[in-house]
């Protein structure tokens, strides 16, 4: 269909001009500057010169004369824009392009468009034609109906910058009210009462001369309903397409559009979706544009009753698409601003955590006694780009304004007993908003009995030189007198002693990593402590005797002798290249390091855990969900292959009535991301065996691992991928990132996620781990965590994965769930089973 299929329509015309005149630039004559051998070589590359020269400048000349000097070289122009008509009533007629309503003031506006066109020279020697798309009820603003035109000017290439001036010059400047008390423009007796034109320049990929198929749906939200890209979720989404979709809510509601899948092509200039607050792709009403793999907020709401959300793909290529639910809101229901007299309370953009709308303004004031002053906290700050002066969306704050994304717990204090802040959001773009504590207090002692940070946080007194940075601008952490268990680091800053030397940057400037000799100055230190010159590290000779110097090299060599650190190839000979499996590269002369390689990717991605954060769907698809029959999610498992799955043994122990070590108690769903709420790709299994380790410890923890055995193979899909296991030898270094993931507790002794979280961990050092731990942490577990705290796997997350992605960004499963001292407690890392010890009794017992 053409122009989109609505409307009253024109047919915009192919430029013949335009393609003609590229095609008669001259080749260069190949033969001629053929290169020749020989004595003469150097006169004949001199006469190559001297012709590619002159075919340069008859180009550039070909060129300069084709752009400036033809007359025939002109361009298509379209304008999309919207008109404001006083006059009309807004008829549910007008919602359908074919109705004999709809085609009368579509005539009238183009009628219109034409009059006010032929007021300017520009305009009126180059119009086309337009064609009004759609209509929607006015906002109550004195507009009874607004019309959404295309318009099509034809102009000399040259002359492109004054079209789109003049049609910036039917704008009225930002800031006034148009038209609103008295008629901006000539109104002839049977034209239109136009109150408002606002228009600008199409999106040039969005008249790209390959899309194909262009067309658009409408939808009434009245019902809640969905909207997806053609295919989801069986294929992926057609290309070269421009597609959009019209939703209408009913007069003083809002349309809100929540994604629950957004997965397109990483680059913008090839696939995207725009959201726009009006019916028409009016550039200064777009909300957001997404493509790849967003992880920002996905909930956006219109300021009136209409909206459009339009995709725009090219090439073939592989990714799934959107599927997104819309409903309607009543425009009452958004409640923000007010008075606050409270001595702390809190407060949000509206809708927050969905982006705030367009178009919004609230005014909160916090009023207190005289003496006292007016603190607010921000925990959560993201207003778009930083714009100049903050002019688009901003808060002001007794006259200071704030704008772009600020470090959480970012405080503002008063002068006064009064604040007043004020949110306002422009026509386009919108993003999360804010979320705020504030509190009163007395300016003698802004911070009773807390300390006070420099940037006027104020934390508890306990944090005050506990060597973590609490403030966030590390004023805790400054001037402190060590005490005896810690460091001083050369910033002045204090670190508890135990992490001198651990391989990690804990002071900051390195000084806890700096003299930590254990070895002379050209020396290698082996993992034995045994020193050995620098240069016969990665020599294929084993000079420390326990394989540590030929463990870690960026070459593969093929080693005499193999040891605990290097990589068994499957012909029994040993490399030692350090991680060489799946890294994409053949190490072993066998190739046995890439055997096995399609594990650890999100197929269709291009590159309750406490203090965690909602993962996306498909983000993690080696995650499953292990259900008890009449009881729900109990423990999180990972996916080996398209049978079996990797969970904790501590899991499948019986626990009383429980019988959990019984395979018919349990039910696998893979492919979950929300707990009770199935999708395609979800797949249900029963479990047909259990092989839970023979010497696992119910008391130490010792060995917490168990293979589950599913009764049916599952087809692997977008949401359903096997995680790498690592080889014996796979180092996972401290201080390395590391994800956890799971439907466990939010909180320590809290009740369990609904949606899928995730939260990112490093790994601890293991000494520092058995110091920090009352309980014993053998070598056959591994320790990760944020030591500050506030981060960590919690009940319901064990069985479930610990996933570092290795370098050519697989990722490999290092731990599984297994225990902790609590949840999230500073100091108190999770432990995990450590998978590297467990890759033979794996093979062993599942062939996997
Ligand atoms: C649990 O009860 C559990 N903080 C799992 C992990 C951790 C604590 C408890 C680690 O399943």
């Amino acid at each position: 269909m053409d122009l989109l299929d609505s409307g009253q329509k024109f047919s915009p015309r192919q430029d013949p001009d335009w393609d003609a005149a590229l095609e008669f630039l001259p080749a260069s004559d190949s033969k001629r500057l053929e290169k020749k051998p020989g004595r003469r070589k150097k006169l004949w590359i001199g006469v190559g010169l001297l012709l590619s020269a002159a075919a340069l400048s008859l180009i550039t000349g070909l060129l300069v004369w084709h752009f400036h000097l033809r007359s025939d070289v002109r361009a298509k122009r379209i304008y999309i824009g919207s008109m404001g008509i006083s006059d009309q009533r807004f008829l549910s007629s007008f919602e359908d392009p074919k109705s004999p309503e709809f085609v009368n003031l579509a005539s009238l506006v183009s009628q219109q468009l034409k009059l006010i066109y032929s007021k300017n020279s520009v305009l009126a020697k180059s119009f086309r034609g337009s064609s009004v798309q759609a209509f929607s009820e006015g906002d109550g603003g004195g507009d009874g109906v607004v019309a959404y035109y295309e318009s099509e000017f034809d102009v000399h290439v040259s002359q492109q910058a004054s079209l789109d001036e003049a049609i910036r010059s039917l704008e009225p400047p930002a800031g006034s009210q148009q038209g609103r008390h008295g008629r901006l423009l000539l109104k002839p007796a049977d034209a239109l009462s136009v109150t408002s034109v606002v228009s600008g320049a199409i999106d040039p990929r969005m008249t790209r001369n390959n899309l194909f198929v262009r067309k658009s749906f409408s939808s009434h939200v009245r019902e809640p309903g969905v909207v997806q890209s053609p295919g989801f979720p069986d294929s992926s989404y057609p290309p070269n397409v421009y597609l959009q979709w019209r939703l209408r809510a009913d007069p003083g509601h809002r349309v809100r559009l929540d994604f629950h899948t957004l997965i397109l092509e990483d680059d913008c200039e090839q696939d995207f979706v725009k959201i726009y607050d009006s019916l028409a792709p009016i550039e200064n009403k777009v909300l957001t544009e997404q493509c790849g793999y967003p992880h920002n907020s996905l909930s956006f709401m219109s300021s009136g009753n209409v909206m459009l959300l339009t995709l725009v793909t090219s090439d073939e290529k592989n990714f799934p698409g959107f599927r997104a639910n819309y409903s309607q809101i009543a425009a009452t229901e958004q409640k923000c601003g007010g008075t606050l007299s409270r001595d702390k309370g809190s407060f949000s953009s509206p809708f927050f955590p969905s982006n705030y709308p367009p178009k919004t303004t609230c005014v909160w004031k916090i009023e207190t006694t005289k003496e006292k002053f007016v603190k607010v906290q921000f925990s959560k700050f993201k207003l778009g780009n930083d714009s100049n002066q903050c002019s688009k969306d901003y808060v002001d704050i007794n006259g200071q304004r704030l704008c772009g994304s600020k470090p959480e717990s970012t405080v503002i204090t008063s002068r006064s007993n009064v604040m007043t802040i004020k949110f306002h959001s422009d026509s386009s773009y919108v993003d999360q908003g804010f979320t705020a504590e504030y509190e009163t207090f007395v300016p003698t002692n802004p911070c009773p009995g807390r300390f006070q940070c420099t940037n006027n946080l104020c934390i508890n007194t306990t944090l005050h030189c506990d060597g973590w940075n609490d403030c966030g601008d590390g004023s805790d952490e400054d001037n402190c007198t060590c005490e005896a268990s810690q460091m001083k680091c050369k910033n002045g800053r204090c670190k508890p002693k135990f992490w001198e030397c651990d391989g990690f940057d804990d002071c900051g400037d390195e000084t806890d990593e700096q003299n930590c000799v254990k070895c002379k100055p050209g020396e290698f230190s082996c993992r034995n402590k045994r020193c050995i010159p620098e240069k016969l590290k990665c020599d294929g000779r084993d000079d420390c005797s326990d394989g540590s110097d030929e463990s870690q090299c960026e070459k593969s060599l093929v080693l005499q002798t193999c040891s605990e650190f290097t990589f068994r190839c499957r012909n029994g000979r040993c490399i030692s290249k350090l991680n060489p499996e799946c890294d994409e590269e053949q190490d072993c002369e066998d190739g046995s390091d890439e055997d096995g390689c399609q594990c650890g990717t999100r197929p269709y991605r291009s590159s309750r855990i406490v203090g965690g954060q909602v993962s996306r769907e498909g983000e993690w698809p080696w995650q499953v969900s292990l259900h008890i029959r009449g009881t729900g999610h109990v423990c999180g498992a990972s996916v080996l292959s398209n049978r079996w799955l990797l969970t904790a043994a501590h899991c499948v122990q019986d626990n009383g009535p429980n019988k959990y070590s019984r395979a018919d108690q349990w039910e696998a769903l893979l492919g979950l991301h929300v707990q009770s709420l199935t999708s395609e790709w979800t797949v249900r299994r029963n479990v047909r065996q259990i092989i839970a380790h023979s010497e696992y410890n119910p008391l130490s923890y010792n060995n917490d691992i168990a293979l589950m055995e599913l009764d049916a193979n599952v087809t692997l899909n977008q949401n359903i991928w096997p995680i790498c296991l690592p080889s014996p030898t796979y180092d996972f270094p401290a201080g390395q990132d590391a994800w956890i993931t799971g439907w466990g507790a939010t909180r320590e002794g809290g009740l369990a996620a609904t949606i899928l979280q995730k939260a990112e961990v490093r790994i601890v050092n293991s000494t520092v781990c058995k110091s920090l731990m009352s309980e014993d942490v053998t070598d056959r577990m591994l320790c990760a965590g944020v030591l500050k705290g506030g981060v960590d796997a919690c009940q319901g997350d064990s069985g479930g994965p610990l996933s570092v992605t290795g370098p050519s960004g697989r990722v490999f499963l290092a731990g599984v769930v297994s225990w902790g001292d609590g949840c999230a407690r500073r100091n108190k890392p999770g432990v995990y089973t450590r998978v590297t010890k467990y890759r033979r009794w794996i093979k062993e017992n599942s062939g996997v």
